[in-house]
């Protein structure tokens, strides 16, 4: 044993007026941290609108469930954020959406189904907003009648926000609504399909992603929002009599949110829109709308999804643009791209499940699931420049 270890020599060497100078260093520095800690709750408390703030001021809208946790914590290496998502629990979320039957508003399923994403998300220590609205169901309108008399029926954004806190937002949507109608399917046209791939898949990733927030939503460097629109998807096909604008048939939930702000001021920073991100063989091509409103968002989006080795969905394709809810999105003021299955070299832009019965479960392939999980949830783990800004 050498002297240096020795306990007799630490005795020798002063050992209790070395523990007194320990004692007073780590008190030193625990205060120094607690004033710096504090001076950085001030700085965001006079930043950001608190939870209160965000339920006080909602339109139309009713509030629960907290997840704020200021305790600062170090980065992640790149991929770590990407390897909590779990693709056999998105691919569980998206089964359980299907069972519900067709998510069609103003039915039973579409009642249940909303219940269940409310619970689900506060059950992930979410704030969650619910936005009601009306808006006409054209799609399954029987053929002969006129399509222009279809009545407004009972739909609702769900809105949901982690670390609500965080000046700095980033706004993730997908529509939770199904077809009324698989007007596509040449076998029958007239019933809904599952639309496991349009409509369950994006919310199913958004759900995953809340799983992983609701143990680690403090640790990154930005806020997130989810958006589940309702009534995306029951917008007329082609141009039938006494419809003026048959676009404007389309997204009415994100329409409505973007006259309607579910929070006074509300502002993100940048964001993604999940549309068709399940299917086996998805490619996702950058599609013109995106393109035009968040380039600088897409391409790092599409960086990342390459880094993470899932650069074959996202592909370099062109498509052309798209009316969809991160139109809408844009709208409002949040520069926000597009994940979608797209065929632009097809015979229609979409490929050959879309609003046919095909769109089952049978279509589900956790490998795409995956991939636009883990490139999500890494690009918001990344979502602030060098100078530790957030960017977009
Ligand atoms: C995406 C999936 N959309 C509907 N189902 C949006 C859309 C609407 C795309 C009309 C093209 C035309
Ligand atoms: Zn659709």
């Amino acid at each position: 044993m050498t002297a240096k270890s020795s306990p007799t020599s630490r005795l020798q060497m002063g050992f209790i007026p070395r523990v007194l100078l320990s004692l007073l260093i780590a008190t030193g520095a625990v205060l120094g941290f607690r004033t710096w800690q504090r001076d950085r709750e001030v700085k965001r408390a006079t930043s950001a609108p608190s939870a209160d703030a965000i339920g006080a001021s909602s339109l139309n809208a009713t509030t629960s469930g907290s997840s704020a946790n200021t305790t600062p914590v170090a980065p992640l290496a790149f991929g770590a954020w990407a390897a909590k998502f779990d693709a056999s629990q998105a691919y569980a979320y998206t089964e359980k959406q299907v069972n519900f039957g067709p998510r069609v508003p103003g039915t039973d399923a579409h009642k249940k189904t909303a219940e269940y994403l409310i619970q689900t998300l506060k059950g992930f220590g979410a704030q969650v907003v619910e936005q009601p609205f009306s808006a006409p169901v054209y799609a399954g309108v029987k053929s002969g009648q006129d399509v222009s008399k279809a009545e407004p029926v009972a739909s609702r954004n769900i809105i949901a926000s982690f670390a609500p806190e965080n000046p700095h937002r980033v706004l993730l949507g997908a529509h939770w609504d199904t077809r009324a109608a698989a007007d596509k399917d040449l076998g029958d046209p007239t019933r809904p399909a599952d639309g496991a791939n349009d409509g369950a898949s994006g919310v199913a990733v958004l759900l995953e992603i809340g799983r992983t927030l609701a143990r680690d939503a403090k640790n990154l460097p930005v806020g997130v929002d989810f958006i589940l629109f309702d009534n995306e998807d029951q917008g007329v096909m082609g141009n039938p009599p006494g419809i003026a604008d048959p676009g404007a048939t389309w997204c009415s939930g994100s329409q409505y949110w973007a006259k309607n702000p579910h929070a006074a001021g509300y502002h993100a920073d940048w964001g993604i829109l999940l549309d068709m991100v399940g299917a086996k063989g998805s490619v996702f091509p950058r599609e013109m709308n995106s393109l035009v409103y968040a380039a600088n968002p897409l391409t790092k989006v599409w960086e990342t999804a390459r880094k993470l080795g899932q650069g074959h969905y996202f592909t370099d394709v062109e498509a052309p643009g798209i009316v969809d809810d991160h139109v809408f999105m844009n709208r409002a003021g949040v520069p926000t791209l597009d994940i979608i299955d797209m065929d632009p070299s097809g015979p229609s832009l979409f490929r050959e499940y879309h609003h046919t019965r095909a769109d089952s479960m049978k279509i589900i392939d956790k490998d795409v699931l995956r991939a636009v999980g883990q490139t999500v949830l890494e690009s918001l783990a990344t979502s602030v420049n060098s100078a530790g800004a957030p960017s977009n």
